[in-house]
């Protein structure tokens, strides 16, 4: 972490907006700086909270005068907050130190926005969908981030030290100042819970002197009204204390959990809870002693309870209890609902298999109707080009907040339960720029705003990150929506258009290997497993007439519409279909010339995105754009690669020829299998034939 963010805190983002400055990402969301020094009232006792909400207005609000006051209103929950304008001044009350800071972050993401003008004379009161809306970290104790493509963790590894050691305010070391402007992005949007430690988790995390630390980032985070909680490692009775079992009927082990429970919260006592991955990849768990999932989320959750801590219970499991991997976790789950306390929810990813360019939603949305349930999107891009492709998310997560909305009953559930939340798997690390590419920040962004209003579009969205980072009369601005916009459906028509899923080279999950199949592994850890590709056709059969019954395990009206391959959308066909190469498309092409057709489009898109891109150079930041322009040279040349690898390697089932309108591929089969796409491609000599074809 470079100092800079130091300066970037203290100064607080005066970093201006016109062409040739030096916006290297350090200050995030927030470029804008006002002119005058705003008139604020604090209107109720001074907290660190408020302290932060009058601090953000003076720097930056452009307004009249702003009041910020405390107000018990019946019903209107902690976090929400009304905001009165009249005349160019602005009251902002809400029932907590929390809804004023969320409320004073608000007011000026509206005039940075829409610009004072557009909210004149307004009353209007903003409340969270989501009661808990949080991070997940995949960051270990050692300092490296699974899945992470932004540099080293920002907790852990030599981070704690640094941290430590800062004794006063004006010593400021790079590793607090990092972690405040990561804090402040947060409020700012609305996040409020961090699990700070990978959900494969080291039992390490439980032992008294990580425990300081993670005392130590709550103490930091907590005037954010930022939580902390921990993933925890199953098997933690065990490998700290030398229990004899883990298994959560054992009276010693309840005790162990119960003890370490009152441990935690005599050190931090608002801690949040537990986020397990049990019996998962490995993961100890339950299972492991014959027992339930249930069984072991309700002995911790009866552990944390008397303190007010939840437990989030993943439901990203496949054990074999199916031949398709995509209806595992439902199997796994279903037949639990209403056999967990009221205090554990339980977590699923926004798909069936693992975040992929595009899943339908995961048929256990609304399956289990006497159980809290909750989803997990990934916004590091594990799977979506990590930090080097340009893929706005918004997008992405609208269209699965929209399906489980309209198919799984998702709003009116919420209503019902006891906590609301939903998670993000971050894509922060010790990188100047945070998130490995400053356009990558507004997928954080976007997490944060949909988590508190899942109803907000992804161009409305899109717009609001735009407008505080380009600026709002910019030429350029429409330009960097339009980029964004664009780019997730993008990537998926040059990575995995039609339905197609997991055909990812194997371990890094960056270029393609659609042609993997290591004898003696596990089938569904293959490509060919998910793409089934011969010589009839292509695609996971998994409808109820003649494949796997997946299909059965939606609602009606999901299930019979993806059943039948001529309702069946074509964006899912080859998740659910076993197509024929001359299947008919909705488009009217056969699926083998749709094929060329969608991966010609997304190589097209991505030429696109940077045609675009450098038609804001006379206004943009010559760093950003310089910075920007790097990447999307590298998203167009694996777009290629990705669109000759799959092009060629299907061809080899369809026998047909590529259409005219697709340009011939530039790599042979043999090339593309021989030098494997991925990070390390760039460093070493083969990386020479991959940029020679740019
Ligand atoms: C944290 C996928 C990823 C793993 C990740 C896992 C999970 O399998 O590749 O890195 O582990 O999901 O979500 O638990």
């Amino acid at each position: 972490m470079k100092n800079k963010h130091l300066v970037s805190l203290l100064t607080l983002a005066s970093v201006c907006l016109s062409a040739g400055a030096e916006n290297d990402g350090t200050n995030l969301w927030f470029q804008n700086k006002a002119n005058n020094v705003a008139n604020v009232t604090l209107k109720t006792k001074e907290s660190a909270t408020t302290n932060i909400a009058v601090r953000e207005l003076k720097n930056a609000w452009g307004g009249g005068s702003v009041t910020l006051a405390r107000a018990p209103k019946k019903g209107m929950k902690q976090d929400a907050f009304t905001i009165n304008q009249k005349g160019g001044n602005v009251t902002i009350t809400s029932p907590s130190d929390a809804g004023l800071m969320y409320g004073a972050y608000h007011i000026l993401r509206l005039e940075q926005t829409l610009g004072k003008d557009a909210y004149r004379d307004t009353l209007f009161t903003e409340t969270p969908e989501h009661d808990l809306r949080l991070l997940n970290h995949w960051d270990n104790l050692n300092g490296t981030v699974e899945r992470g493509y932004a540099g080293k963790s920002i907790f852990w590894g030599d981070k704690p030290q640094s941290f430590i050691n800062t004794k006063t305010r004006t010593a400021l070391t790079a590793a607090r100042t990092a972690i405040e402007s990561y804090a402040r992005a947060n409020a700012s949007v609305g996040i409020n819970g961090a699990v700070i430690n990978n959900v494969n988790a080291s039992p390490k995390m439980l032992s008294d002197s990580v425990l300081t630390m993670v005392k130590a980032y709550a103490d930091a985070l907590r005037p954010y009204n930022i939580k902390v909680y921990l993933a925890v490692n199953f098997s933690s009775p065990v490998v700290l204390d030398g229990l004899k079992t883990a298994d959560p009927l054992d009276k010693d082990v309840q005790k162990w959990w119960t003890k370490k429970a009152k441990e935690i919260y005599a050190k931090i006592p608002d801690f949040g809870g537990f986020l397990v991955k049990a019996n998962s990849e490995g993961q100890p768990g339950p299972m492991d002693f014959g027992r339930t999932h249930a069984d072991g989320a309700n002995m911790l959750a009866k552990a944390l309870k008397p303190f007010g801590g939840i437990v989030m219970w993943r439901a990203f499991v496949y054990s074999p209890s199916d031949p398709d991997r995509a209806k595992q976790a439902y199997i796994e789950f279903k037949d639990l609902d209403s056999k967990f306390m009221d205090n554990v929810i339980i977590q699923i990813k926004n798909g069936p298999i693992d975040f992929q360019p595009r899943e339908p939603y995961s048929p256990l949305f609304g399956a289990m109707p006497k159980t809290q349930e909750m989803a997990e999107l990934q916004i590091t891009q594990e799977y979506l080009g990590h930090s080097n492709h340009i893929c706005f998310l918004g997008t992405m997560w609208e269209e699965f907040l929209n399906d489980i909305k309209k198919y799984a009953n998702y709003t009116d559930n919420l209503k019902g339960y006891k906590y609301r939340a939903i998670a993000g798997v971050a894509n922060v690390g010790d990188d100047a720029n945070f998130c490995g590419n400053t356009m990558a920040q507004a997928n954080w962004y976007a997490f944060g705003r949909l988590a508190w209003n899942s109803n907000l579009t992804s161009k409305a969205i899109a717009h609001e990150w735009v407008s505080q980072n380009i600026g709002k009369d910019n030429k350029a601005c429409k330009t960097v929506e339009d980029i964004l916009l664009m780019s997730r459906e993008t990537v998926v028509d040059y990575m995995m258009p039609l339905g197609f899923h997991h055909i990812f080279a194997e371990g890094h999950h960056y270029g393609p290997q659609p042609w993997q199949n290591n004898p003696g592994q596990r089938a569904d850890w293959q490509c060919v497993y998910y793409h089934r590709a011969d010589a009839k056709g292509v695609g996971f059969d998994r409808t109820v007439k003649t494949g796997s019954g997946a299909t059965a395990q939606y609602p009606a009206a999901f299930g019979n519409m993806v059943e039948n391959i001529n309702t069946c959308p074509d964006k899912y066909l080859l998740w659910f279909h076993h197509a024929d190469w001359n299947h008919k498309c909705q488009t009217g092409r056969t699926l083998w010339n749709e094929m060329c057709y969608r991966y010609q489009n997304g190589l097209n898109g991505a030429r696109e995105m940077l045609r675009k891109w450098n038609s804001t150079e006379p206004y943009i930041d010559t760093r950003l754009f310089n910075d920007i322009q790097e990447k999307m040279h590298i998203q167009v040349r694996d777009a290629e690669w990705w669109k000759d690898a799959c092009l060629n390697y299907f061809q080899t089932f369809s026998h047909q020829p590529i259409p005219a309108t697709t340009e011939p591929p530039v790599h042979s089969l043999n090339e593309v299998k021989r030098v494997r796409l991925g990070i390390t491609n760039y460093e070493n000599p083969s990386a020479k034939l991959l940029n020679s074809r740019r």
